[in-house]
Formats: C-alpha cells, sequence, structure tokens
C-alpha cells in the first residue's frame, strides 16, 4: 500500500474539493484519529467528538471490542455473498433478534437500504396478507421526516434540497404532521389502501424533535385499529442513544441490560443501522415477526454485502458492548446531566432559546432566523475550544455524543459549549 504522507489539513481539503464530488459541506476540520470520545485532528488538535458520525459511534471511537472481532474475522473469513451459507450470519441473526424480541432479520448495510427493505417487506404483506389490490398501497409518513437519500425516500421527503431535480419520484406515500394523531387517525381512516406508517420516534434531522407523551403508543394502537404496519426507524434513536436501547422502549425500565420484551412501543417492522456497528463497518437490519417476514422469499431481495461475516461479528461484539458497558443507562443519566446544565445556562445567554432531547441525542435552539449563519459561526468557535458539533437544519445544532463518556467529561463539554456561547460575537 502506498505510505501517505502525512497531510496537513489544507493538502487534505484541497483534495476533496478537487477530486471528490461536492455532496456535503464539512467543519473545516481534518480529523486522522479517534478514541473513546475524542478524535484528533492532522494537526494533532485533540476535540470532543459531539456528533458520533451522527450516532454511529455511539459505543466510542475504535472500540477495541469491536475492532478486534472486526480484525479478527476480517483475517478469517470477510465475504461469501449470500450465494452460499457461512458460519456468523446464523448466530448474528439469533443474537439480535433475541436482543430486541422479534422472529426474524433481514440483513442489510446502510440504514436507508435497511429503511427501503422495510417497505418493500410493508407493501407486500399489504398485497399478500391484508388485501390490498396489488400496486395500491399507500404508506403513511411524517412531514419533515429524514429516512435517507435514495429515490424512493426522497420521493416522500419535504427537504427542497433533497429533491430538486431528482424526479421523477415514487408513488405511494402520504405525508402527516408529526406528533398528530389527529392527522394519522384521519388518513387511515380515509385510505383504505394504507400498508404502513413509517416513523422516527425522534425526529432527528428535523432539529430532535421529540414527540409529546403517548404519541408513539397511540399511534401504533391506531394502526392495530386499522391493520396498518407501525414501521419504526431506529437507524438514529436505537443502539442506546436515547437512554433506553430503542427509543420505542419508552419509559421501560430496564434499560439495557436484559431487556424484557415489554418495551412501551413494539413495532411490526423495526429499522435498526449506525451503531449497530458502533460506527466500524456498515451494519444495519430489518426486524420482523414471522407473520410479516414470511412474505419475502428466495430471489425477492438481497444484498452482495447484506449479512457478511465481518457485518456479524461487528454486530455482535458492538452489541455486546451496550449490554456490557450500561450505555443505555448512562446515556439516560448523562442526558438529564445534560439538559439540566443547559436549562440553568440559558437564562444567562442570549444565544439559545431552549435545549430539547432525550437520553444523549440533543440539540439547542439557537436564537437567530433559520437562514442565519450563527448556528455554523457558533460550530466554528466551538471547534476553536475543542469541541466538534454540527447544525442540523438552520438555527439548531445537534449534540450527541458517544454514550461511553463520562460524567467528567460531560460537565467539561457543557463548559467549554458554555464559555463559547459566552464569548460569543457575531
Ligand atoms: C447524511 C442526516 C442524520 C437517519 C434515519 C435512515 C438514515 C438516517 C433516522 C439513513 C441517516 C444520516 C445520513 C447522513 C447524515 C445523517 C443524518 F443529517 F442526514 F439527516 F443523522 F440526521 N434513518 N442519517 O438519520 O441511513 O443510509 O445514512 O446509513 O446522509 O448526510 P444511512
Amino acid at each position: 500500500m502506498a505510505v501517505l504522507e502525512q497531510l496537513t489539513s489544507q493538502e487534505a481539503i484541497a483534495l476533496e474539493n478537487k477530486y471528490g464530488a461536492h455532496n456535503y459541506h464539512p467543519l473545516p476540520v481534518v480529523l486522522s484519529r479517534g478514541e473513546g470520545v475524542y478524535v484528533w485532528d492532522v494537526e494533532g488538535k485533540k476535540y470532543y467528538d459531539f456528533l458520533s458520525a451522527y450516532s454511529a459511534v455511539n459505543q466510542g471511537h475504535c472500540h477495541p471490542v469491536i475492532v478486534d472481532a472486526m480484525k479478527s474475522q476480517a483475517e478469517t473469513l470477510t465475504l461469501t455473498s449470500r450465494a452460499f451459507y457461512n458460519d456468523m450470519l446464523g448466530a448474528y441473526e439469533k443474537y439480535v433478534t433475541e436482543t430486541f424480541h422479534f422472529d426474524k432479520l433481514l440483513p442489510m448495510n446502510t440504514g436507508a437500504e435497511a429503511v427501503e427493505t422495510a417497505l418493500k417487506i410493508c407493501r407486500k404483506w399489504a398485497y399478500e396478507k391484508k388485501g390490498i389490490e396489488e400496486n395500491q398501497a399507500q404508506i403513511v409518513v411524517c412531514e419533515n421526516n429524514f429516512h435517507g437519500r435514495t429515490t424512493t425516500i426522497i420521493s416522500f421527503s419535504n427537504d427542497p434540497v433533497a429533491r430538486a431535480n431528482f424526479g421523477p419520484f415514487t408513488n405511494g406515500f402520504l405525508k402527516i404532521e408529526y406528533d398528530n394523531l389527529t392527522a394519522l387517525e384521519e388518513a387511515l381512516k380515509e385510505n383504505p389502501n394504507v400498508a404502513g406508517f413509517l416513523v422516527e420516534p425522534i425526529q432527528g434531522e428535523a432539529g430532535v424533535y421529540v414527540p409529546s407523551e403517548g404519541y408513539l403508543k397511540n399511534a401504533k394502537a391506531l394502526c392495530e385499529k386499522y391493520n396498518v404496519l407501525f414501521i419504526a426507524d431506529e437507524v438514529q434513536t436505537g443502539i442506546a442513544r436515547t437512554g433506553r436501547l430503542l427509543a420505542t422502549c419508552g419509559n421501560c425500565s430496564c434499560k439495557d441490560k436484559h431487556c424484557s420484551g415489554t418495551p412501551e412501543v413494539k413495532p411490526d417492522i423495526l429499522i435498526l443501522g449506525k451503531a449497530l456497528s458502533g460506527g466500524a463497518y456498515p451494519v444495519s437490519a430489518v426486524l420482523a415477526n414471522d407473520p410479516i417476514m414470511e412474505v419475502i422469499r428466495p430471489g425477492n431481495h438481497g444484498s452482495t454485502f447484506g449479512g457478511n461475516p465481518v457485518a456479524a461479528a461487528v454486530g455482535m461484539a458492538a452489541l455486546d458492548v451496550v449490554r456490557n458497558e450500561g450505555l443505555a443507562k448512562n446515556a439516560d443519566e448523562l442526558g438529564e446531566l445534560f439538559r439540566d446544565e443547559m436549562n440553568k445556562f440559558i437564562p444567562d445567554c442570549d444565544w439559545i432559546t431552549a435545549v430539547r432531547g432525550k437520553g444523549l441525542l440533543n440539540a439547542i435552539l439557537i436564537n437567530d432566523t433559520e437562514d442565519s449563519s450563527t448556528a455554523w459561526d457558533i460550530c466554528m468557535a466551538l471547534k476553536e475550544n475543542g469541541l466538534l458539533a454540527k447544525p442540523t437544519h438552520g438555527n439548531i445544532i445537534r449534540f450527541a455524543p458517544p454514550l461511553v463518556m463520562t460524567k467528567a467529561q460531560l460537565l467539561d463539554c457543557v463548559g467549554i459549549i458554555c464559555k463559547t456561547l459566552l464569548e460569543f460575537k457575531v
């Protein structure tokens, strides 16, 4: 392998600008190392990572248990395709289905692939089990959703930047207001061809919108009433991020030690990704019980890398870390502490109007207009002070550190955030 000479940040950015598609606008920092809650740039500056690769690195950067599992499997067998069996996939499927209390798992790689898979399963179930006329199925989704970036998924997005000039779009989706049960019931009552309701337990990209108490539970009850599948996209909220093994666990007391399998809301289809691998490898999954998953038969769906041995090894290690290190409990407690500290600070700071979130998925609302650069500028100032975060939309900054953070580290980060905001000048 060509030994890359150590690039400066400027050189690395120039290379990406010259040779890479410009589909992102990253903060101008070039990272070269990660360990736990920390990352370092190429000049050796150390930062707290307060984004966790959008909740993929819940277990902390380069967690040794996950890396060791990946290395060991990578030296043994990386990929067989599904043309043959391998000795890792069945064990992984057993482990994950028992962890989340479902009969079956369909393995994929990215979150968007898992969302697409869930949509296909839902439609096929509607035709073959619910009896909806073929090609007439409708799936209810929420305004301001984020479920990935494939053409079908952006077909039901309302983000103009994600949609412009990518048509024609996929039909078969009804959009309703998030956290509005009346709107959901109306959609289900008026449309006999509804097959499913796809929802984020917390809308992350929209700005960490936590729905009203009881929304998910009552939404699931409406789905049962109208024989519609409740599909939970836990790609970002899952794997202990919100203080429970899943956000749909709600206020269940078991947290992550031994999931009792009696969550507040049991989805008909559960979508996982991101931290299912601890950020070490692309691993996603769709879980459902037999009456739903059995609509999928050989040749209906697949993926070259889906369910590969390395993904299986990494996925099991990543879930081991969540359970053995009590990450959901830690996220629950540190999240409370973070919001308490920020709420104490808000009266002294003109730049923040509110803090919101659940577990260690939080956001602060910046006191400026959506189209201002203030949130970005504050993130640039945070970077200078050793903490990396990025705005979601407009004037909202998401704060989502790895769940392995200690109380002392969190309070250190609160100090950095408050100091930065008090010193911030437009
Ligand atoms: C980017 C956002 C977050 C997700 C939910 C499915 C997916 C995602 C709830 C698709 C992915 C990522 C995508 C990444 C940035 C990040 C993101 F800003 F795009 F919207 F987290 F909020 N469901 N979210 O959050 O998973 O295919 O990416 O593995 O595209 O920039 P993926």
